[in-house]
């Protein structure tokens, strides 16, 4: 197989000539080539067989220990303006990248198949859809592109007719953390991911593609590529709101996006619509319309159980690939939070020993295609996508921020994301637990300068009076003991209804400095097990704790220099003034 485009197939040549492989496989996305694919990988030992009778087609693959979450400090931004890709990004002229990016490139497929994946992110038939070619040299990379895309002949059909498509060349090289670069030439459409063959690093369709590359097509387009996942809730009258929701990596996107509601709340259902991107576009109308642009997870393993995420935890049972997870001793995959069944064996496949950590990797991950996830809107694939309610942008915080808040404008939404911090996860190579500004869930993600992008979405109201309202959330408030104050998971529907009845213009709440808050009593707690005291806690806006929080946004606002929009830094001051003003009023 082949291309009829010829700036495809001078490209896919051009590499093959670059890097040497063996053989060029062209990926048509048939289940035959799949399971070729898993024959492959088992002969070669990249896979294992996972219990067949309790979970049927289900495998394993232990990555190298070096190589198990996204490294940001190995990814790079490569415009021509070093100020263009901004603080926010690590930063390389094009030239050099290429450079550096090609001596490793060099022969590095020798002995090896190199794979051609063209691919849609989006349904294949939407105006809102973008394709990219995946070149890897990784039968791995290929099978979770399978399981996560639409992939194959239909994508490369679209793109024979469109003729532009993002260019991603990946090898998994020697998996040297000193010989391992992820670099986007956004300019050029264009990503080299060389040594390793890990998640974000190596799925090129996913971070690389769909949100640093797609941000900033999407500037110069005007639509939003976003760290969000998109959820519909359908009230028990049979009303379905839109949400999309931001929070970092390993914050309780793939949770959210799949909740089963609590007993107490009859006649509410959760649809998926996408656990970890959105593509946002106004419509004709100005609303904001959202589209998934995956067709699959890349979920956390660990905490998944019958308790936290049902949907999640059946949809594992079946035709999933397990990155890095331990097993038991009859082989089923183990994990910790999983509740049940004893590890065996650990995530490097050793014999499992509490002293020597954990059995799975605290960012060991599944992949499942979403036709899996029992909760899967149908209207995934609708190529107009759905209209959203509500933004929600959260973070994992001990302190500070309340359960829930609502911006008071979009420009005061805007800043409300352009704030959010969150405590660092296992989702990327470095400290676990450090809060750090991590802006709209987008700091390791966003494909340019901060400053242009809170700028870029401040232009908004400009095109439309019928924008989302936007809220803030944190289920992940700690008492001094460090318990979690609110239960979360399928509880958070809890706070959804507030935030839907609000965007409906039913629910009550407080005017604070920060914003609007539920008072306690417009948080539905029938049959919650909360005490009083605590729901107060949650709810509360600590003055003092605040005007701190402000001043260091303030001050991170300012490190973008010049090029910090002014209505920023007006929404600030004109909540620390309301700060000032309460604490004046309380004494
Ligand atoms: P990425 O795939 O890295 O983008 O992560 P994500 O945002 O999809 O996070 P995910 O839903 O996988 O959750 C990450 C971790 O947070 C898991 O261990 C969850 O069990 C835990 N978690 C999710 N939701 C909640 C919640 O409401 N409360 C608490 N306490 N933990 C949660
Ligand atoms: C994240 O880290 O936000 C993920 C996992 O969703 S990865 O695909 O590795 O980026
Ligand atoms: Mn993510």
């Amino acid at each position: 197989m082949t291309s009829k485009l010829e700036s495809l197939r001078s490209w896919v040549d051009q590499v093959a000539a670059h890097t040497q492989p063996e053989a060029i496989h062209w990926c048509t996305g048939s289940e035959e080539e799949f399971r070729d694919l898993l024959e492959l990988m088992l002969a070669t030992g990249t896979l294992t067989t996972l219990n067949k009778a309790t979970h049927p087609n289900c495998y394993l693959h232990l990555s190298s220990p070096n190589d198990v979450a996204r490294v940001e400090h190995l990814t790079f931004v490569c415009t021509p303006e070093e100020d263009d890709a901004g603080p926010n990004n690590h930063w390389m002229a094009p030239a050099d990248g290429h450079q550096q990016m090609d001596a490793l490139f060099d022969g590095c497929m020798k002995g090896r198949i190199m794979y051609v994946i063209p691919y849609c992110m989006g349904p294949l038939g939407s105006p809102y859809a973008r394709c990219g070619v995946e070149i890897t040299d990784s039968p791995y990379v290929v099978a979770n592109m399978k399981l996560m895309t639409r992939m194959g002949s239909k994508a490369l059909e679209r793109i024979e007719a469109e003729g532009t498509f993002v260019r991603g060349l990946h090898s998994t090289g020697e998996l040297d953390p000193d010989r391992r670069f992820i670099m986007h030439f956004p300019e050029e459409l264009s990503i080299k991911s060389y040594g390793s063959g890990y998640g974000g690093n190596a799925l090129l369709g996913k971070k690389c593609h769909a949100l640093r590359i797609a941000s900033y097509q999407a500037r110069q387009e005007g639509w939003l590529a976003e760290h969000m996942l998109i959820v519909g809730l359908e009230n028990p009258d049979g009303a379905v709101h839109y949400v999309a929701c931001a929070f970092p990596s390993a914050c309780g996107k793939t949770n959210l996006a799949m909740l089963i509601p609590p007993e107490t709340m009859k006649g509410w259902r959760v649809w998926t619509l996408g656990d970890d991107i959105a593509w946002l576009h106004l419509d004709e109308g100005g609303k904001l319309r959202a589209i998934n642009p995956e067709s699959g997870y890349f979920g956390v393993v660990p905490g998944t159980n019958e308790k936290t995420n049902k949907n999640a935890y059946d949809m594992i049972t079946h035709d999933a690939i397990f990155t890095n997870v331990g097993t038991t001793a009859d082989n089923q995959p183990w994990w910790e939070g999983k509740k049940t069944g004893t590890p065996a064996r650990d995530w490097q496949g050793r014999a499992y020993d509490e002293t020597a950590g954990p059995a799975a990797h605290p960012n060991s991950r599944f992949t499942v295609a979403a036709t899996n996830n029992p909760s899967y809107s149908t209207l995934a694939d609708a190529p107009e996508g759905v209209p959203i309610s509500a933004i929600v942008f959260g973070g994992r915080r001990k302190q500070v921020a309340p359960l829930v808040y609502q911006a008071k404008s979009w420009e005061h939404g805007v800043l409300i994301g352009a704030s959010t911090a969150s405590e660092t996860t296992a989702a990327m190579v470095g400290d676990v637990g450090v809060v750090r500004r991590d802006p709209m869930a987008m700091k390791p993600f966003c494909g340019y300068n901060f400053a242009d992008y809170w700028a870029h979405w401040l232009s908004f109201p400009e095109r439309s009076e019928h924008l989302p309202d936007m809220f803030h959330v944190n289920w992940f408030r700690q008492n001094e003991k460090g318990d979690f104050l609110w239960p979360g998971f399928g509880e958070n529907l809890r706070v959804l209804e507030w935030i839907i009845e609000r965007c409906e213009g039913r629910a009550d709440a407080e005017e604070t400095a920060i914003g609007y808050l539920p008072h306690a009593s417009d948080i539905n707690t029938d049959n919650l097990d909360i005490r009083p005291e605590t729901l107060d806690e949650l709810l509360t806006v600590d003055t003092e704790q605040w005007q701190a929080e402000m001043t260091g946004v303030l001050e991170y606002l300012e490190s973008y220099g010049d090029r910090l929009p002014e209505e920023l830094k007006r929404q600030q001051k004109m909540i620390a003034d309301a700060l000032d003003a309460s604490l004046a009023k309380a004494s």
